[in-house]
Protein backbone atom coordinates (compact mmCIF):
# COMPACT_ATOMS: atom_id res chain seq x y z
CA UNK A 1 0.00 0.00 0.00
CA UNK A 2 1.37 3.69 -0.89
CA UNK A 3 0.41 5.35 2.00
CA UNK A 4 2.61 2.40 4.59
CA UNK A 5 5.10 2.16 1.79
CA UNK A 6 5.65 6.04 1.48
CA UNK A 7 6.01 6.47 5.48
CA UNK A 8 8.53 3.72 5.89
CA UNK A 9 10.37 5.91 2.71
CA UNK A 10 10.50 9.02 4.59
CA UNK A 11 11.64 7.50 7.64
CA UNK A 12 14.33 6.31 6.12
CA UNK A 13 15.52 9.99 4.97
CA UNK A 14 14.49 11.38 8.41
CA UNK A 15 16.12 8.93 10.48
CA UNK A 16 19.06 7.07 8.83
CA UNK A 17 20.74 3.87 9.31
CA UNK A 18 18.50 2.51 11.86
CA UNK A 19 17.84 -0.69 11.05
CA UNK A 20 16.18 -2.44 14.10
CA UNK A 21 13.43 0.50 13.83
CA UNK A 22 12.24 -0.34 10.06
CA UNK A 23 12.50 -3.62 11.04
CA UNK A 24 10.04 -2.81 14.05
CA UNK A 25 8.16 -0.56 12.41
CA UNK A 26 7.78 -2.31 8.75
CA UNK A 27 6.51 -5.91 10.91
CA UNK A 28 3.78 -3.96 12.68
CA UNK A 29 2.73 -1.39 9.67
CA UNK A 30 2.59 -4.97 7.35
CA UNK A 31 0.04 -6.30 9.60
CA UNK A 32 -2.02 -2.60 9.36
CA UNK A 33 -2.82 -2.46 5.75
CA UNK A 34 -6.41 -4.41 6.24
CA UNK A 35 -7.55 -1.61 9.39
CA UNK A 36 -5.79 1.06 7.34
CA UNK A 37 -8.09 0.39 4.51
CA UNK A 38 -11.09 -0.28 6.27
CA UNK A 39 -10.61 3.15 7.92
CA UNK A 40 -9.96 6.26 5.67
CA UNK A 41 -9.85 8.51 9.17
CA UNK A 42 -6.73 7.00 9.88
CA UNK A 43 -4.89 8.41 7.01
CA UNK A 44 -6.25 11.58 6.85
CA UNK A 45 -5.67 12.16 10.59
CA UNK A 46 -1.90 11.07 9.79
CA UNK A 47 -1.92 8.72 12.11
CA UNK A 48 1.04 6.35 10.94
CA UNK A 49 2.97 9.04 10.41
CA UNK A 50 2.57 10.23 13.88
CA UNK A 51 3.11 7.14 15.60
CA UNK A 52 6.30 6.48 13.90
CA UNK A 53 7.79 9.52 15.29
CA UNK A 54 8.55 9.25 18.80
CA UNK A 55 7.26 12.78 21.26
CA UNK A 56 10.84 12.99 22.23
CA UNK A 57 14.34 11.69 21.87
CA UNK A 58 16.51 12.65 24.81
CA UNK A 59 20.57 11.58 23.52
CA UNK A 60 23.04 12.77 27.05
CA UNK A 61 26.57 12.36 27.60
CA UNK A 62 27.15 10.15 31.07
CA UNK A 63 30.26 10.78 32.49
CA UNK A 64 31.96 8.37 35.12
CA UNK A 65 35.01 7.42 37.02
CA UNK A 66 36.25 3.64 37.27
CA UNK A 67 37.67 2.04 39.53
CA UNK A 68 41.20 2.53 38.46
CA UNK A 69 40.52 6.14 38.06
CA UNK A 70 40.27 6.41 34.38
CA UNK A 71 37.14 8.78 32.97
CA UNK A 72 34.40 6.64 30.98
CA UNK A 73 31.63 8.22 29.12
CA UNK A 74 29.11 6.32 27.50
CA UNK A 75 26.06 7.67 25.62
CA UNK A 76 21.99 7.35 28.05
CA UNK A 77 19.12 7.73 25.69
CA UNK A 78 15.49 8.13 26.54
CA UNK A 79 12.97 8.05 23.71
CA UNK A 80 9.68 9.04 25.35
CA UNK A 81 7.13 7.81 22.00
CA UNK A 82 3.82 7.69 22.48
CA UNK A 83 2.02 8.70 25.67
CA UNK A 84 -1.85 8.21 23.97
CA UNK A 85 -2.64 6.03 27.02
CA UNK A 86 -0.85 6.91 29.58
CA UNK A 87 2.64 7.55 31.03
CA UNK A 88 5.81 6.33 28.84
CA UNK A 89 6.16 3.24 30.38
CA UNK A 90 9.66 0.94 29.41
CA UNK A 91 12.60 -0.60 30.49
CA UNK A 92 16.12 0.73 30.36
CA UNK A 93 19.32 -1.25 28.75
CA UNK A 94 22.39 -1.46 29.54
CA UNK A 95 24.38 -2.95 26.66
CA UNK A 96 27.56 -2.16 24.68
CA UNK A 97 25.29 -2.50 21.27
CA UNK A 98 22.55 -0.16 22.45
CA UNK A 99 22.21 2.71 20.02
CA UNK A 100 19.37 5.19 18.97
CA UNK A 101 18.19 2.27 16.77
CA UNK A 102 17.82 -0.36 18.95
CA UNK A 103 15.99 1.71 21.56
CA UNK A 104 14.08 3.41 19.00
CA UNK A 105 12.83 0.01 17.57
CA UNK A 106 12.11 -0.85 21.44
CA UNK A 107 10.29 1.97 21.72
CA UNK A 108 8.02 1.53 19.42
CA UNK A 109 7.21 -2.64 20.34
CA UNK A 110 6.58 -1.24 23.52
CA UNK A 111 3.45 1.31 22.59
CA UNK A 112 1.78 -1.82 21.20
CA UNK A 113 2.96 -4.32 24.14
CA UNK A 114 1.53 -1.96 26.67
CA UNK A 115 -1.57 -1.09 24.74
CA UNK A 116 -2.58 -4.85 24.29
CA UNK A 117 -2.34 -5.59 27.94
CA UNK A 118 -5.32 -3.07 28.51
CA UNK A 119 -3.60 -0.93 30.92
CA UNK A 120 -3.15 2.52 31.19
CA UNK A 121 0.49 3.18 29.79
CA UNK A 122 1.98 4.67 27.18
CA UNK A 123 5.43 3.59 25.56
CA UNK A 124 9.30 4.54 25.97
CA UNK A 125 12.46 2.67 26.18
CA UNK A 126 15.67 4.19 27.14
CA UNK A 127 19.55 2.81 28.52
CA UNK A 128 23.42 3.29 27.43
CA UNK A 129 25.87 1.77 25.52
CA UNK A 130 27.25 0.79 28.95
CA UNK A 131 28.60 -2.81 29.23
CA UNK A 132 28.36 -3.80 32.81
CA UNK A 133 29.96 -6.80 33.04
CA UNK A 134 32.88 -7.19 34.93
CA UNK A 135 32.44 -3.99 36.65
CA UNK A 136 32.31 -3.81 40.35
CA UNK A 137 29.36 -2.52 42.27
CA UNK A 138 31.22 0.53 42.87
CA UNK A 139 31.32 1.17 39.10
CA UNK A 140 27.66 0.18 38.43
CA UNK A 141 26.93 2.50 41.28
CA UNK A 142 29.24 5.67 40.04
CA UNK A 143 27.77 4.68 36.39
CA UNK A 144 23.71 4.23 37.56
CA UNK A 145 23.87 7.90 39.69
CA UNK A 146 25.52 9.96 36.50
CA UNK A 147 22.88 8.56 34.41
CA UNK A 148 20.29 10.05 36.85
CA UNK A 149 21.94 13.08 37.01
CA UNK A 150 20.51 13.73 33.32
CA UNK A 151 17.52 11.56 33.41
CA UNK A 152 15.95 12.82 36.76
CA UNK A 153 14.80 15.75 34.93
CA UNK A 154 12.67 13.94 32.67
CA UNK A 155 10.82 10.90 34.87
CA UNK A 156 8.24 10.99 37.07
CA UNK A 157 5.56 8.59 38.22
CA UNK A 158 2.86 10.37 36.12
CA UNK A 159 4.98 11.12 33.35
CA UNK A 160 7.56 8.83 32.44
CA UNK A 161 8.25 5.48 34.73
CA UNK A 162 11.92 3.24 33.74
CA UNK A 163 12.15 -0.01 34.98
CA UNK A 164 14.25 -2.87 33.93
CA UNK A 165 15.49 -4.90 31.00
CA UNK A 166 18.93 -6.42 29.48
CA UNK A 167 21.66 -5.69 31.88
CA UNK A 168 19.08 -3.72 34.46
CA UNK A 169 18.07 -5.77 37.38
CA UNK A 170 17.12 -4.91 41.37
CA UNK A 171 20.87 -3.36 41.57
CA UNK A 172 21.05 -0.85 38.72
CA UNK A 173 17.28 -0.15 40.08
CA UNK A 174 18.35 0.31 43.47
CA UNK A 175 21.00 2.63 42.59
CA UNK A 176 19.07 4.91 40.07
CA UNK A 177 16.66 5.16 42.49
CA UNK A 178 18.52 6.38 45.26
CA UNK A 179 19.93 9.28 43.28
CA UNK A 180 16.83 10.41 41.99
CA UNK A 181 15.55 10.27 45.92
CA UNK A 182 18.70 12.37 46.65
CA UNK A 183 18.27 14.90 43.73
CA UNK A 184 14.64 15.07 43.61
CA UNK A 185 13.69 14.83 47.33
CA UNK A 186 10.87 12.50 46.60
CA UNK A 187 10.44 9.12 47.34
CA UNK A 188 7.94 7.61 45.06
CA UNK A 189 7.11 5.24 42.29
CA UNK A 190 9.23 6.19 39.45
CA UNK A 191 10.75 2.98 38.44
CA UNK A 192 9.44 -0.03 39.19
CA UNK A 193 11.45 -3.49 39.31
CA UNK A 194 12.29 -2.37 42.78
CA UNK A 195 13.56 -4.50 45.72
CA UNK A 196 10.59 -5.50 47.85
CA UNK A 197 12.22 -4.27 50.50
CA UNK A 198 11.23 -0.61 49.04
CA UNK A 199 8.12 -0.40 46.75
CA UNK A 200 8.63 -3.33 44.84
CA UNK A 201 6.04 -5.89 43.97
CA UNK A 202 5.73 -9.32 44.25
CA UNK A 203 5.70 -11.25 41.18
CA UNK A 204 7.26 -8.58 38.70
CA UNK A 205 10.87 -10.32 38.84
CA UNK A 206 9.25 -13.25 37.46
CA UNK A 207 6.57 -11.65 35.48
CA UNK A 208 8.19 -11.61 32.23
CA UNK A 209 9.38 -15.04 31.98
CA UNK A 210 5.74 -16.66 33.97
CA UNK A 211 4.19 -14.97 31.18
CA UNK A 212 5.63 -15.87 28.27
CA UNK A 213 4.92 -19.71 29.61
CA UNK A 214 1.07 -18.87 30.63
CA UNK A 215 0.65 -17.31 26.89
CA UNK A 216 2.25 -20.32 25.37
CA UNK A 217 -0.16 -22.50 27.49
CA UNK A 218 -3.36 -20.11 26.19
CA UNK A 219 -2.46 -21.13 22.74
CA UNK A 220 -2.05 -24.67 23.56
CA UNK A 221 -5.33 -24.82 25.44
CA UNK A 222 -6.74 -22.89 22.15
CA UNK A 223 -5.56 -26.20 20.08
CA UNK A 224 -6.36 -28.63 22.45
CA UNK A 225 -3.13 -29.34 24.02
CA UNK A 226 -1.22 -28.11 27.43
CA UNK A 227 2.76 -27.85 27.90
CA UNK A 228 2.62 -31.26 30.34
CA UNK A 229 5.75 -33.12 29.05
CA UNK A 230 6.96 -30.62 26.21
CA UNK A 231 10.65 -30.42 25.73
CA UNK A 232 11.24 -26.70 25.56
CA UNK A 233 14.23 -25.07 24.19
CA UNK A 234 15.31 -21.75 25.70
CA UNK A 235 17.66 -19.04 24.61
CA UNK A 236 18.95 -16.62 27.51
CA UNK A 237 20.39 -17.21 30.96
CA UNK A 238 18.80 -13.42 32.75
CA UNK A 239 16.15 -12.59 34.26
CA UNK A 240 13.12 -13.44 31.38
CA UNK A 241 15.20 -16.89 30.54
CA UNK A 242 15.33 -17.78 33.93
CA UNK A 243 11.67 -17.28 35.02
CA UNK A 244 10.58 -18.55 31.66
CA UNK A 245 12.74 -22.27 32.93
CA UNK A 246 10.74 -21.74 36.59
CA UNK A 247 7.38 -22.08 35.61
CA UNK A 248 8.37 -24.74 32.49
CA UNK A 249 9.20 -26.55 35.24
CA UNK A 250 6.07 -25.77 37.00
CA UNK A 251 3.98 -26.77 34.74
CA UNK A 252 5.03 -30.09 33.82
CA UNK A 253 7.31 -28.86 30.82
CA UNK A 254 10.99 -29.88 30.29
CA UNK A 255 13.80 -26.98 29.68
CA UNK A 256 16.43 -28.46 28.19
CA UNK A 257 18.65 -25.61 26.78
CA UNK A 258 19.61 -21.97 28.20
CA UNK A 259 22.31 -19.72 26.52
CA UNK A 260 24.29 -16.23 26.97
CA UNK A 261 26.66 -14.70 25.01
CA UNK A 262 29.40 -16.97 25.32
CA UNK A 263 27.74 -19.92 24.79
CA UNK A 264 24.86 -22.66 24.74
CA UNK A 265 24.18 -25.65 27.26
CA UNK A 266 22.06 -28.21 25.94
CA UNK A 267 21.08 -30.68 28.87
CA UNK A 268 19.05 -33.36 27.58
CA UNK A 269 17.55 -34.51 31.03
CA UNK A 270 16.45 -31.07 32.36
CA UNK A 271 18.49 -27.60 32.89
CA UNK A 272 19.66 -27.81 36.34
CA UNK A 273 17.94 -24.61 37.54
CA UNK A 274 19.23 -24.10 41.05
CA UNK A 275 23.13 -23.70 39.32
CA UNK A 276 21.95 -21.38 36.57
CA UNK A 277 20.68 -19.41 39.13
CA UNK A 278 23.52 -19.04 40.94
CA UNK A 279 25.82 -19.08 37.66
CA UNK A 280 24.23 -16.14 36.43
CA UNK A 281 22.40 -14.18 39.74
CA UNK A 282 24.62 -14.63 42.60
CA UNK A 283 28.65 -15.37 40.26
CA UNK A 284 27.98 -13.31 37.64
CA UNK A 285 29.67 -15.21 35.41
CA UNK A 286 30.01 -17.66 31.98
CA UNK A 287 27.59 -20.61 31.11
CA UNK A 288 30.29 -22.75 30.32
CA UNK A 289 31.22 -23.24 33.96
CA UNK A 290 27.59 -25.46 33.97
CA UNK A 291 29.60 -28.75 32.25
CA UNK A 292 31.95 -28.75 35.11
CA UNK A 293 28.96 -29.84 36.93
CA UNK A 294 27.11 -31.91 34.47
CA UNK A 295 29.40 -33.29 32.33
CA UNK A 296 26.66 -35.07 30.61
CA UNK A 297 25.68 -32.12 29.27
CA UNK A 298 26.87 -30.01 25.96
CA UNK A 299 28.01 -26.69 26.16
CA UNK A 300 28.63 -24.83 22.30
CA UNK A 301 30.78 -21.09 22.59
CA UNK A 302 29.88 -19.11 20.37
CA UNK A 303 32.75 -19.41 18.05
CA UNK A 304 31.13 -22.89 17.03
CA UNK A 305 27.83 -21.64 15.90
CA UNK A 306 26.43 -22.01 12.86
CA UNK A 307 27.48 -19.54 10.37
CA UNK A 308 23.43 -18.37 9.61
CA UNK A 309 21.97 -18.38 13.23
CA UNK A 310 22.46 -19.90 16.85
CA UNK A 311 23.15 -23.52 18.32
CA UNK A 312 20.37 -23.33 20.72
CA UNK A 313 17.47 -23.82 17.83
CA UNK A 314 19.27 -26.90 16.13
CA UNK A 315 18.37 -29.33 18.31
CA UNK A 316 15.25 -30.92 18.49
CA UNK A 317 12.04 -29.78 20.90
CA UNK A 318 8.33 -29.28 21.32
CA UNK A 319 9.03 -25.52 21.87
CA UNK A 320 10.88 -22.84 21.91
CA UNK A 321 11.37 -19.63 24.29
CA UNK A 322 13.34 -17.40 22.68
CA UNK A 323 14.52 -15.03 25.70
CA UNK A 324 18.10 -13.41 25.24
CA UNK A 325 17.94 -11.01 22.28
CA UNK A 326 16.68 -9.09 19.17
CA UNK A 327 17.05 -10.97 15.83
CA UNK A 328 18.60 -14.32 17.66
CA UNK A 329 16.62 -16.88 15.73
CA UNK A 330 17.78 -16.55 11.89
CA UNK A 331 15.25 -17.72 8.83
CA UNK A 332 17.65 -21.21 8.81
CA UNK A 333 17.06 -21.69 12.63
CA UNK A 334 13.37 -21.55 12.00
CA UNK A 335 13.27 -24.32 9.22
CA UNK A 336 15.94 -26.26 11.33
CA UNK A 337 13.07 -26.03 14.54
CA UNK A 338 10.03 -26.58 12.46
CA UNK A 339 11.87 -29.63 10.34
CA UNK A 340 12.60 -31.07 13.90
CA UNK A 341 8.80 -30.85 15.19
CA UNK A 342 8.79 -27.74 16.80
CA UNK A 343 4.88 -26.18 16.78
CA UNK A 344 5.15 -23.29 19.76
CA UNK A 345 7.59 -20.18 19.58
CA UNK A 346 6.67 -18.13 22.27
CA UNK A 347 8.84 -15.19 22.75
CA UNK A 348 9.99 -13.75 26.19
CA UNK A 349 12.92 -11.20 24.07
CA UNK A 350 12.16 -8.42 22.22
CA UNK A 351 11.78 -9.26 18.06
CA UNK A 352 13.96 -12.34 18.69
CA UNK A 353 12.99 -13.94 15.24
CA UNK A 354 13.65 -11.87 11.89
CA UNK A 355 11.11 -11.22 9.67
CA UNK A 356 11.78 -14.34 7.41
CA UNK A 357 11.81 -16.60 10.65
CA UNK A 358 8.32 -14.98 11.79
CA UNK A 359 6.96 -16.02 7.74
CA UNK A 360 7.85 -19.37 8.24
CA UNK A 361 6.10 -19.95 11.78
CA UNK A 362 2.84 -18.10 10.41
CA UNK A 363 2.95 -20.29 7.17
CA UNK A 364 3.28 -23.58 8.54
CA UNK A 365 0.40 -22.49 11.29
CA UNK A 366 2.29 -22.88 14.28
CA UNK A 367 1.15 -21.47 17.70
CA UNK A 368 4.00 -18.67 17.41
CA UNK A 369 3.33 -15.94 20.06
CA UNK A 370 5.20 -12.30 18.92
CA UNK A 371 7.14 -11.06 21.65
CA UNK A 372 4.65 -7.97 22.22
CA UNK A 373 1.89 -10.47 23.10
CA UNK A 374 3.66 -13.26 24.88
CA UNK A 375 6.10 -11.28 27.10
CA UNK A 376 3.81 -8.18 28.04
CA UNK A 377 3.89 -9.80 31.68
CA UNK A 378 7.09 -7.81 32.25
CA UNK A 379 5.16 -4.46 31.57
CA UNK A 380 2.06 -5.34 32.83
CA UNK A 381 3.48 -6.53 36.57
CA UNK A 382 5.35 -3.33 36.08
CA UNK A 383 1.90 -1.39 35.86
CA UNK A 384 0.65 -3.45 38.64
CA UNK A 385 3.50 -1.94 40.95
CA UNK A 386 2.85 1.21 40.27
CA UNK A 387 -0.62 1.06 41.40
CA UNK A 388 -0.29 -0.42 44.50
CA UNK A 389 2.78 2.27 45.08
CA UNK A 390 -0.02 4.98 44.42
CA UNK A 391 -2.69 3.31 46.65
CA UNK A 392 0.15 2.47 49.17
CA UNK A 393 -0.57 -1.23 49.18
CA UNK A 394 1.04 -4.42 49.03
CA UNK A 395 -0.49 -7.04 47.36
CA UNK A 396 0.15 -10.85 48.25
CA UNK A 397 1.90 -12.96 45.38
CA UNK A 398 -1.06 -14.97 44.71
CA UNK A 399 -3.48 -11.88 43.81
CA UNK A 400 -0.37 -10.01 41.41
CA UNK A 401 -0.16 -13.31 39.67
CA UNK A 402 -3.63 -14.37 39.24
CA UNK A 403 -3.72 -11.16 37.63
CA UNK A 404 -0.67 -11.40 35.49
CA UNK A 405 -2.44 -14.60 34.42
CA UNK A 406 -6.16 -12.78 33.63
CA UNK A 407 -3.92 -10.07 31.95
CA UNK A 408 -2.04 -12.60 29.37
CA UNK A 409 -5.21 -14.94 28.69
CA UNK A 410 -6.87 -11.36 27.99
CA UNK A 411 -4.21 -10.68 25.45
CA UNK A 412 -4.18 -13.93 23.84
CA UNK A 413 -8.16 -13.71 23.37
CA UNK A 414 -7.62 -9.88 22.09
CA UNK A 415 -5.16 -10.93 19.90
CA UNK A 416 -6.76 -13.87 18.39
CA UNK A 417 -10.42 -12.79 18.27
CA UNK A 418 -8.47 -9.31 16.18
CA UNK A 419 -6.82 -12.11 13.84
CA UNK A 420 -10.36 -14.06 13.27
CA UNK A 421 -12.15 -10.32 12.50
CA UNK A 422 -9.60 -9.83 9.77
CA UNK A 423 -9.60 -13.14 8.20
CA UNK A 424 -6.59 -14.66 9.46
CA UNK A 425 -7.10 -16.72 11.95
CA UNK A 426 -4.45 -17.95 14.31
CA UNK A 427 -2.12 -15.49 13.18
CA UNK A 428 -1.28 -13.66 16.30
CA UNK A 429 1.39 -10.94 14.71
CA UNK A 430 -1.60 -9.37 12.35
CA UNK A 431 -3.96 -10.22 15.64
CA UNK A 432 -1.84 -8.16 18.38
CA UNK A 433 -0.46 -5.51 16.11
CA UNK A 434 -4.08 -4.37 15.11
CA UNK A 435 -5.74 -5.11 18.11
CA UNK A 436 -2.39 -2.76 19.57
CA UNK A 437 -2.91 -0.29 16.77
CA UNK A 438 -6.53 0.24 17.21
CA UNK A 439 -6.14 1.29 21.08
CA UNK A 440 -3.08 4.13 20.56
CA UNK A 441 -4.72 5.22 17.03
CA UNK A 442 -8.30 5.98 19.18
CA UNK A 443 -6.60 7.62 21.60
CA UNK A 444 -4.43 9.71 19.77
CA UNK A 445 -7.48 11.01 17.37
CA UNK A 446 -9.47 12.12 20.70
CA UNK A 447 -6.70 13.35 22.20
CA UNK A 448 -6.10 15.83 19.35
CA UNK A 449 -3.10 16.43 17.41
CA UNK A 450 -0.82 17.07 19.69
P1 LIG B 1 19.19 -10.00 31.20
O1 LIG B 1 20.26 -8.99 31.08
O2 LIG B 1 18.72 -10.41 32.54
O3 LIG B 1 19.57 -11.32 30.41
C1 LIG B 1 19.86 -11.30 29.06
C2 LIG B 1 20.38 -12.69 28.66
O4 LIG B 1 20.55 -12.73 27.26
C3 LIG B 1 21.73 -12.99 29.26
O5 LIG B 1 21.84 -14.37 29.45
C4 LIG B 1 22.69 -12.48 28.20
O6 LIG B 1 23.96 -13.13 28.24
C5 LIG B 1 21.95 -12.83 26.94
N1 LIG B 1 22.23 -11.84 25.90
C6 LIG B 1 21.92 -10.53 25.91
N2 LIG B 1 22.35 -9.92 24.81
C7 LIG B 1 22.95 -10.89 24.09
C8 LIG B 1 23.60 -10.89 22.85
N3 LIG B 1 23.71 -9.76 22.11
N4 LIG B 1 24.09 -12.07 22.40
C9 LIG B 1 23.98 -13.20 23.14
N5 LIG B 1 23.38 -13.25 24.33
C10 LIG B 1 22.87 -12.11 24.80
O7 LIG B 1 17.97 -9.41 30.33
P2 LIG B 1 16.43 -9.85 30.35
O8 LIG B 1 16.31 -11.29 30.65
O9 LIG B 1 15.70 -8.88 31.19
O10 LIG B 1 16.02 -9.56 28.84
C11 LIG B 1 16.05 -10.57 27.83
C12 LIG B 1 15.14 -10.16 26.68
O11 LIG B 1 13.80 -10.03 27.17
C13 LIG B 1 15.47 -8.85 26.00
O12 LIG B 1 15.11 -8.94 24.64
C14 LIG B 1 14.52 -7.86 26.69
O13 LIG B 1 14.27 -6.73 25.90
C15 LIG B 1 13.29 -8.74 26.83
N6 LIG B 1 12.30 -8.34 27.82
C16 LIG B 1 12.65 -8.15 29.12
C17 LIG B 1 11.68 -7.81 30.05
C18 LIG B 1 11.99 -7.69 31.49
O14 LIG B 1 11.05 -7.50 32.26
N7 LIG B 1 13.23 -7.79 31.93
C19 LIG B 1 10.28 -7.61 29.65
C20 LIG B 1 10.01 -7.91 28.27
C21 LIG B 1 11.00 -8.24 27.40
P3 LIG B 1 25.06 -12.70 29.33
O15 LIG B 1 24.57 -13.21 30.64
O16 LIG B 1 26.32 -13.33 28.89
O17 LIG B 1 25.10 -11.20 29.28
O1 LIG C 1 10.50 -4.82 27.19
C1 LIG C 1 9.82 -4.68 28.22
O2 LIG C 1 8.59 -4.76 28.22
C2 LIG C 1 10.53 -4.42 29.48
N1 LIG C 1 11.76 -4.41 29.49
C3 LIG C 1 9.76 -4.14 30.74
C4 LIG C 1 9.25 -2.73 30.76
C5 LIG C 1 8.64 -2.29 32.06
O3 LIG C 1 8.37 -1.08 32.16
O4 LIG C 1 8.42 -3.09 32.97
Amino acid sequence: MNYIHKTVLDLKHSSPAQTEFYQAVEEVLDSLEPVLEGNSNYQRQAIIQRMVEPERQIMFRVPWVDDEGNIQVNKGYRVEFNSALGPYKGGLRFHPTVNASIIKFLGFEQIFKNALTGLPIGGGKGGANFDPKGRSDGEVMRFCQSFINELYRHIGPTTDVPAGDIGVGAREIGYMFGQYKRLTGRYEGVFTGKSLLWGGSLVRKEATGYGAVYFADYMLNARGHSLQGYRCLVSGAGNVAIYAMEKLYQMGAIPISCSDSSGTIYHATGVDLPLVKQLKQQQRTHLERYIEVHPDANYTPVADYPSDGHAVWRYSADAAFPCATQNELSKTDAESLLANGCHLVSEGANMPSTHEAVNLFIAAKIAYGPGKAANAGGVATSQLEMAQNASMQNWSFEKVDQQLQQIMKNIFVTASDTAKEFGQDGNLVTGANIAGFRRVADAMIEQGIV
